[in-house]
């Protein structure tokens, strides 16, 4: 027998309040053991560890009552169906895909936060006017592949199919890596959601700053996600022996690396709200008696203005030329990745605040620095977030930690805000 719910504050029974923290933490742990690296928490797209959390938690979506399939872009959807069919869906999620040596919270958090809400309002036997999607994204992080956010722009119907031909460090492409995994990337477009047929896409991610903490707040309302470019800058020069080139004749491809690295950063300090960050560098034939022909390094820059980071994109562009120039050798900067800045829904951060206001006041609404799968939907399908409370805003991090009350208070939010949207609808 299914119930439709008619009030927020006697819809549901009161076990489905409780205990939600606890339950959450307790997947969490459950789920951060399965990883690609021993001793600590690396989960690459598509990789055996990514294989391993899809069946967990696909077996976990099954018996909360869900009906689940993994995508073709490998994501585990769970639907929660409405009281009656045809009517509009609400899509919840985050991500199960990891950093290198990540924390257990950094998107697994919102997928088992949302799987755990949606599982109390099937033990209550309780239906929607809509349906619910609960979705564990696979490639938010973007390490394995150039690119990132393939899952959830596959929803929103901005999947690029030039993707598929992006190739790992091992140089497998995105499209054989998905067909080992067992998804038909010719089936991806398909994936599309209707936007108006969505109510909207909401995430708890935990906040991955030091805001809350700071404001003495378990959690808080998303109002922007800061816009990001990402790629690679190759450097070359010429290798040569280390004992034997004199310093004024040689093309050292890593001291001019060096050299753009600390532009780069001085740049990116003289802009208000950009940050810049050089994650990775690899040094071609490196060794201690050679002087470096190639090098490559990553670049990520983030600013909630998306002007303001396409100006300084070209700005640099004309910088490391310069540097280049001096120093005899040749610069390529490419930048595959371009996620524009995106601002949340204004009816959807107006119904998550009164929830916010009724299950943890006071409301506070913050900016994103981080990105996340939420960029993806941006001007096409409705999305908002809700952050929860990050010990000293430490991520990408095995220190990162989000306390269990927090994590208890973040679904109490999600919950009172479905219900509230059902009551309203
Ligand atoms: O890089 C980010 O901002 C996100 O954690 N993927
Ligand atoms: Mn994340
Ligand atoms: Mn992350």
């Amino acid at each position: 027998m299914t119930r439709r719910i008619t009030r927020i504050d006697n819809g549901l029974p009161t076990e489905a309040w409780q205990q939600l923290g606890a339950d959450i933490v307790a997947r969490l742990h459950t789920l951060a053991e399965i990883s690609d690296e021993s001793g600590q928490l690396t989960r690459l797209y598509l990789g055996p560890a990514h294989k391993r959390a899809v069946a967990l938690v696909s077996n976990w979506f099954e018996t909360a009552g869900l009906e689940t399939r993994v995508d073709a872009t490998g994501s585990v959807v769970g639907r929660y169906g409405a009281q009656g069919d045809g009517g509009p869906v609400l899509i919840l999620g985050s991500h199960i895909d990891t950093v290198r040596n990540a924390g257990l919270y950094d998107g697994n958090l919102g997928v088992v936060t949302a799987l755990t809400v949606v599982e109390r309002l099937s033990r209550a036997g309780v239906r929607l006017p809509f349906a619910i999607e609960v979705v564990a994204f696979g490639d938010e992080e973007g390490v394995r592949f150039a690119s990132a956010l393939g899952g959830s722009r596959a929803l929103a119907g901005r999947f690029d199919p030039r993707l598929l031909d992006e190739r790992d460090a091992d140089g497998i492409s995105r499209r054989a890596a998905l067909e080992a995994f067992g998804c038909r990337p010719e089936l991806i477009a398909a994936e599309a959601r209707d936007p108006g047929r969505v109510l909207g896409y909401v995430e708890v991610h935990i906040e991955q700053g030091p805001v809350l903490e700071a404001d003495g707040l378990a959690v808080g309302v998303v109002t922007a996600i800061n816009g990001a470019s990402r790629g690679r800058v190759g450097v070359r020069g010429e290798s040569g022996h280390a004992g034997t080139v004199p310093m004024i004749m040689r093309r050292d491809a890593l001291a001019a690396a060096a050299e753009m690295m600390l532009r780069l950063e001085a740049l990116a300090r003289a802009e208000a709200d950009l940050v810049a960050t050089v994650g990775r560098i690899e040094v071609a034939h490196g060794a201690v008696n050679t002087i470096p022909g190639f090098v490559s390094f990553t670049l990520d820059i983030r600013c909630p203005v998306d002007a303001a980071r396409l100006d300084f994109i070209e700005r640099l562009r004309r910088e490391l030329s310069l540097i280049a120039e001096a120093r005899c050798v040749s610069v390529q900067v490419d930048l595959p990745y371009d996620a524009p800045a995106v601002t949340s829904d204004a009816g959807l951060m107006a119904r998550l605040g009164e929830a916010v206001e009724r299950q943890a006041p006071p409301l506070r609404l913050l900016p994103s620095g981080a990105g996340h799968d939420a960029m993806a939907f941006g001007g096409r399908i409705p999305s908002v977030m809700l952050f929860v409370r990050c010990r000293g805003g430490i991520s990408h991090n095995p220190d990162e930690f989000a306390a269990l009350e927090d994590i208890d208070a973040g679904a109490r939010v999600l919950l009172d805000f479905i219900v509230g949207l059902a009551v309203n609808s």
